[in-house]
């Protein structure tokens, strides 16, 4: 029989990891045999939560024939391991393009983080969870939700951060921040890994459009270096032969993102009321991609 994964998405965040090993661990207690994966590696954020909480890295899968996986964390084909493969089960919080020619189960919740589903479905079972797996399922949910300030954080998400944290007993503020620093960590990375780091690839209405973000604390001192943000980004459009290549550049303090737009500056543009004529502009309040930029997107493409 081939091995069951459970297995997030390309270019593979916190969520998307900490999902990956604690529903792992969740199957395990209810009998099946699975084991968490990657499809690429991991960034400095996730690695400095894995260390703290005692986990390893998943397995690498690079190609997924003969494989049978669970996926967290996302459904869309363009974000899922290469391969040919059978999908057994769905747990998300994205919107939803999937399709399949036999029942499978499928959980998906317009919830701030993966884990905050997988923590409910602990609860709901009454299982044990470890304090390291509530230290996981944490740190996936303080990510996504960029320490409850993004606006995809709901109720549910604060409530059963306040449950995981009686069994974890972090200080979540600080938790959150020691996190976000470590993945903000820009000095020695390519503008080209800067970018292309945190992107995901869409297809909106047949062009191909990769969008990038990159979430700082402080962008300031990186804003300077917009020549190179836009030469480097005219390098991976004609690479990766993009439509539209969107990068933004969040400021988890300011709570706003700077936009650089290559390719479609129109569309782009009007979907967000702004000028983008000049490749780049500053949007008030926008910081999440999921909720806020590709929802709109979808809207003018
Ligand atoms: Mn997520």
């Amino acid at each position: 029989m081939a091995e069951t994964y459970v297995i997030g998405h390309k270019n593979p965040d916190t969520d998307s990891i900490c999902s990956a090993i604690t529903y792992s661990h969740f199957l395990k207690l209810n009998g099946r045999e699975v084991k968490p994966a990657r499809v690429g590696e991991i960034n400095s954020e996730t690695k400095f939560v894995l260390e703290k909480f005692g986990y390893e890295k998943p397995e690498l899968i690079e190609d997924g024939t003969r494989k049978r996986f669970i996926l967290v964390d996302h459904n869309e084909e363009g974000q899922r391991v290469s391969g040919d493969y059978e999908i057994l089960e769905i747990i998300d919080h994205h919107k939803f393009d999937f399709s399949s020619s036999n029942p499978i189960f499928i959980l998906n919740k317009p919830i701030g983080s993966t884990c905050t589903i997988i923590a409910e479905m602990f609860f709901e079972n009454e299982l044990d969870i470890p304090k390291d797996i509530a230290g996981l399922l944490l740190s996936g949910i303080l990510s996504d939700t960029v320490i409850f300030k993004s606006p995809t954080t709901t109720e549910k998400d604060k409530e059963i951060a306040e449950r995981l944290n009686k069994i974890a007993d972090l200080n979540l503020v600080e938790h959150g921040k020691e996190m976000k620093k470590k993945g903000a960590e820009i000095e020695g990375v390519s503008m080209k890994e800067l970018i292309l780091r945190d992107s995901k690839e869409y297809d909106f209405n047949g062009k191909k459009v990769c969008i990038g973000q990159l979430e700082l604390v402080d962008t300031e001192e990186f804003l300077t270096r917009k020549e190179k943000i836009f030469e480097t980004m005219k390098s991976i459009k004609e690479e990766k032969s993009y439509d539209s290549l969107v990068f933004a550049v969040t400021d988890v303090m300011k709570e706003g993102s700077t936009l650089f737009c290559l390719g479609e500056e129109e569309n782009v543009g009007k979907a967000f009321e702004t000028d983008l004529s000049s490749g780049k502009a500053y949007l008030e309040g926008v910081m999440s991609r999921k909720k806020q930029i590709v929802p709109a997107l979808e809207k003018v493409f």
